[in-house]
């Protein structure tokens, strides 16, 4: 099945004022559409047509060398933005409750201390690429990334990316990427983020012991 760029669960301007309309259209319709169009023109007839962006970004080693630069970044791109949209949420915003909340209290001090960390992590990221809280199988961690990879590809289970290529803030903020930052925490969904937390030390120990 090649892939494809799912609905937005949201209106394009529902995330207003946080991110605005045009960015998400561009942003959700031509960007996000671009990395499925290269993904599946990359992939098609391969033996890796049916696989999972998940499953590729786990096993990059595999692929033809001819063909890995071009499905890290499009699978990647793929990827990341569909966990993005699934990520942000008109209701968003606020502090994660039970048992993520305590999970961040325990590996980073507190909630703010975790904000500070993963907007230093978006704003130190030179050029292209994302932040993302993670799991590393026993606790959380904060990591950063360049161009559309994912820390999936390093063993670690992404829970919560933050996009800081600039065609997802520049109409907007221009070169004001913490404004941005700050803006687009109102928009996390932490119901979301809380689940994949609940099944992040399952996922984790698949990637790192993966089935014979
Ligand atoms: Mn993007």
């Amino acid at each position: 099945m090649p892939y494809k760029v799912p609905d937005l669960r949201y209106a394009y301007d529902a995330l207003e004022p946080h991110i605005d309309e045009q960015t998400m259209r561009l942003h959700h319709d031509h960007h996000h559409q671009a990395y499925v169009d290269k993904a599946n023109a990359a992939l098609a007839g391969t033996e890796w047509q049916d696989v999972r962006p998940r499953e590729i970004l786990t096993r990059l080693d595999e692929l033809p060398a001819d063909l890995r630069a071009t499905v890290r970044n499009n699978a990647g791109g793929q990827y990341n933005h569909c966990m993005l949209w699934r990520s942000m949420s008109p209701d968003g915003g606020g502090e994660p409750q039970r048992e993520l909340g305590e999970a961040i209290a325990a590996a980073f001090g507190s909630f703010e201390d975790f904000m500070t960390e993963l907007k230093e992590a978006a704003v130190g990221r030179f050029g292209s690429g994302w932040a993302w809280l993670v799991h590393d199988g026993s606790r959380l961690a904060v990591v950063s990334t360049p161009n559309q990879d994912n820390p999936i590809s390093d063993g670690l289970t992404p829970l919560l990316g933050l996009d800081v290529w600039e065609h997802a803030y520049y109409l907007r903020y221009q070169n004001r990427r913490p404004d941005y930052i700050d803006a687009w925490f109102h928009t996390i969904d932490w119901e979301v983020v809380a689940e994949r937390h609940a099944e992040a030390p399952a996922l984790a120990g698949s990637v790192r012991n993966p089935a014979p």
